[in-house]
C-alpha cells in the first residue's frame, strides 16, 4: 500500500503513526505541499481535492485521514478500532466529532489563519473576527474533550483503551504546539498528550512536525489561546 503524504501534515502524522505502531508497511510518496505539488496536474488527478493523505491499495484510491486510518485498522484487525457496533460507533462519533468541532474550530479557525499565509484572510479586521470566533469555540471543544471525553478517569478519548479516534485527534491537538498554545491549564488533555506522546513510535511519526514546524514559529508571536481568554 502506497500513501501519499507529507510529514508535517496533519492528516498524514496520525497515519504515519498508526502504521508504524500496528507494523502496517507502507510505501511513503511524499507530495511537497509546500513546493506546490499537490496543486500540479499529476497529483491533482489523483486527489482532486489536492491535499494529503492519500492512501493506494493496488488501485483503491482513499481520501480523507479519519477513513485512511478505518480503512488501515480493518485491514490489519487492529483493536483500535473495534468491532463491536456500540464501541465502534463511539469511535466513529468522536473522530467526527474531532474533525467537524475541535480541528474545524482550533486548527482551520484559530492556528491555520496564524501560521499559514494562504489560510490567513484578506485583511486585518477579517483576521481578528475569524481568530476571535475560533478562538472561542475552540475554548469549548477543549473544554469539553477535557472534562468529559477523557475527563479524570479515562486514559483516552473513548475510555481506558487507545482507539484510531486518539491517533487523529492528538494531531490536530498537537498542532496547538507550532501556535505556542499551553495545554497545562487542561490536565486531562496534558495527561492524554503525554501518554501518546510516550509511545514508542511517537518521535518516528512525529519528528518531522516539530523540526520543520514547530521549532521555526519558537519566536513568533500568536494569540492567545487559554483559559483566562475563556473567562473574559
Ligand atoms: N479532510 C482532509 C484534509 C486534508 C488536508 O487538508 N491536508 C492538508 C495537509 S494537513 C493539505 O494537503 N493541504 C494542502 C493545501 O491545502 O494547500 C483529511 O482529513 O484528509
Amino acid at each position: 500500500m502506497k500513501l501519499y503524504y507529507h510529514p508535517v501534515s496533519t492528516t498524514s502524522r496520525p497515519i504515519m503513526l498508526f502504521a508504524a505502531d500496528n507494523r502496517v508497511e507502507l510505501e511513503y510518496q511524499l507530495v511537497d505541499i509546500v513546493a506546490g505539488e499537490h496543486v500540479q496536474p499529476a497529483f491533482a488527478s489523483i486527489n482532486p481535492n489536492q491535499a494529503v493523505p492519500v492512501l493506494d491499495d493496488d488501485g483503491f484510491r482513499l481520501t480523507e485521514s479519519s477513513a485512511i486510518l478505518k480503512y488501515l485498522a480493518d485491514r490489519v484487525g487492529s483493536r483500535a478500532y473495534p468491532i463491536d457496533p456500540r464501541q465502534r460507533a463511539r469511535v466513529n462519533e468522536r473522530m467526527d466529532w474531532f474533525n467537524t468541532g475541535l480541528s474545524r474550530e482550533l486548527c482551520y479557525g484559530f492556528i491555520y489563519p496564524q501560521l499559514f499565509p494562504n489560510h490567513q484572510r484578506p485583511d486585518g479586521h477579517a483576521q481578528q473576527q475569524t481568530l476571535a470566533w475560533g478562538r472561542t469555540n475552540a475554548l469549548r471543544w477543549l473544554q469539553v474533550l477535557d472534562e468529559r471525553w477523557i475527563g479524570p478517569y479515562n486514559d483516552y478519548v473513548c475510555g481506558n483503551q487507545i482507539t484510531i479516534a486518539d491517533y487523529f485527534g492528538i494531531a490536530s491537538v498537537t498542532l496547538g504546539e507550532a501556535a505556542h498554545i499551553d495545554f497545562s491549564a487542561w490536565p486531562n488533555i496534558s495527561r492524554w498528550i503525554a501518554r501518546m506522546k510516550d509511545r514508542p513510535a511517537w518521535s518516528v511519526a512525529n519528528d518531522a512536525f516539530y523540526t520543520y514546524l514547530v521549532k521555526p514559529y519558537v519566536n513568533a508571536s500568536f494569540e492567545s489561546l487559554s483559559l483566562q481568554a475563556r473567562a473574559a
